[in-house]
């Protein structure tokens, strides 16, 4: 599909859809010591040779700490609704527990209010990974104790900013936290013991519920919720052993998040198949992990094609594969979509993350990348045909705002719609994002339009019509 057939789509989308860009705080910040911000795991990993690709760490990155009002400014001119970030956790309680940094709290109250002033609304995360690196010295998330600090921090931050954010989510990505972080050890805190994981994958759920519960119980009004990195998980072949192994690979990725968030039980298969390393679960703690959140984000990259016989071969498909080696799959957005409205009580979705990492090319002031640009409109399209099947979508958010520190990956992906140099740290609009202002341009202008036109009896909200 051509980027352009994107705007027939248009009309499915409501006025009060919400179209951001999204960052977190370690990948784009820097200034890993400055004003008394804490180390965090991430800052420690980083060091441990051969942990990210090319050797880098996130010290400088894009240096946002010192630039956020340009950046903020940025983000003004790509005409987006919103803006999802994350806060740093040591930056504002350097050891996750004790003191609080006032300067650091200042930093995102600045940041917060910018984007107000700007017309952008923010999008907190609280957790993006980058745990304060005193509390892993005590176990991080493997230690039921990480839970109370996290919902202390969660307070802390929504008694300051809560008053003045779209939404709060608790964590992002707890699957990649406890998986990659703590099971297969490529992610801080690199650790490789799956019971540990499993714990640490417990911990965080249950973090999330009680975090919920304090806010509430502390009065705030804030939306709240989780994000979940979600793909639909597809058989390489007919086989039993292929069937059986997806339908384990989907218990652990989806299922085991999904089930106890909304039906308060984790998945009997992936609990017997895990059995001594399956975590120690407390009473009342299902029940915390169920409390009703005011919205789902969702992060999609890919589908999985799984097969008992090892890796299943990407090119094998014969369609185009992403710089991270990921296949560019937009149908499957469609499927997971349907399928999270189809078998669980949803609140509201939103796509909390979608992009893709290519090899970008700067020339004479430009970056013409169409595969980024197609990419992120064929996503978008899939979007509209789950909410043409009766998803209720509320939002969807590019992954990511500027190119940054892709993690184990280090500065060797750009998933940014805007390019950064990383040497002189000067910021371009790519194509992508110059065919996203255009395209969000053109929303403006519908929502306008409908604005001028009411429909008899329907609400401007809902003033949705068929493509
Ligand atoms: O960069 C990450 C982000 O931090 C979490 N979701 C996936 C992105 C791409 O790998």
């Amino acid at each position: 599909m051509p980027a352009q057939d994107i705007y027939r789509r248009l009309p499915r989308f409501p006025d009060d859809f919400v179209w951001g860009v999204a960052t977190s705080a370690f990948q784009i910040e820097g200034a890993p010591t400055l004003d008394g911000k804490g180390p965090s795991i991430w800052d420690t990993f980083c060091r441990q040779p051969g942990a990210i690709a090319d050797g880098s760490n996130g010290d400088v990155a894009c240096e946002h700490v010192r630039r956020w009002q340009a950046d903020l400014d940025l983000i003004a001119e790509l005409g987006v609704d919103a803006y999802r970030f994350s806060v740093s956790w040591p930056r504002v309680r350097p050891g996750g527990t004790g003191a609080w940094n006032s300067k650091g709290m200042d930093f995102y109250e600045r940041l917060v209010d910018g984007l107000l002033a700007r017309g952008i609304k923010p999008y907190l995360t609280l957790n993006h990974w980058d745990l304060p690196d005193e509390l892993q010295q005590q176990g991080g998330w493997a230690n039921r104790d990480t839970v109370h600090r996290f919902v202390e921090y969660a307070q802390g931050i929504t008694r300051r900013l809560g008053d003045r954010v779209a939404s709060i989510t608790t964590h992002n990505e707890p699957w990649v936290i406890a998986v990659l972080g703590h099971e297969t050890g490529i992610f801080a805190p690199g650790i490789k013991n799956r019971a540990t994981a499993m714990q640490a994958t417990h911990h965080l759920l249950l973090s999330h519920g009680l975090a919920l519960q304090a806010l509430r119980a502390d009065g705030h009004a804030t939306r709240l919720g989780i994000v979940l990195n979600l793909s639909p998980m597809h058989s390489a072949t007919d086989a039993p052993e292929d069937i059986e192994k997806t339908r384990l690979e989907d218990g652990r990725l989806l299922r085991w998040y999904m089930d106890p968030l909304f039906n308060g039980t984790y998945p009997q298969d992936v609990v017997e198949f895990l059995g001594d390393d399956a975590p120690r679960v407390q009473s009342g703690d299902m029940a915390a992990i169920t409390t009703p959140m005011d919205f789902l984000g969702v992060n999609y990259y890919s589908r999985s094609v799984i097969s008992a016989q090892g890796p299943w071969d990407v090119n094998s498909s014969g369609r185009e594969v992403t710089d991270m080696g990921w296949e560019v799959y937009p149908e499957g957005l469609t499927e997971l979509l349907v399928r999270m409205h189809r078998d669980y009580p949803v609140p509201p979705l939103y796509v909390t993350e979608n992009g893709g990492a290519f090899k970008d090319n700067l020339q004479d002031g430009r970056v013409h990348d169409h595969q980024r640009r197609d990419y992120i409109a064929r996503h978008i399209s899939a979007v509209a045909d789950a909410m043409e099947q009766g998803v209720h979508m509320e939002g969807y958010m590019v992954w990511s705002l500027l190119d940054n520190f892709e993690w184990a990956s280090g500065f060797e992906k750009r998933f940014g719609i805007v390019h950064v140099d990383y040497t002189t740290q000067q910021r371009t609009l790519k194509d992508s994002a110059l065919w996203y202002r255009d395209f969000l341009l053109q929303h403006k202008a519908m929502r306008q339009h409908r604005a001028s036109v009411p429909v008899a009896g329907v609400s401007s909200q809902h003033n949705a019509v068929a493509s």
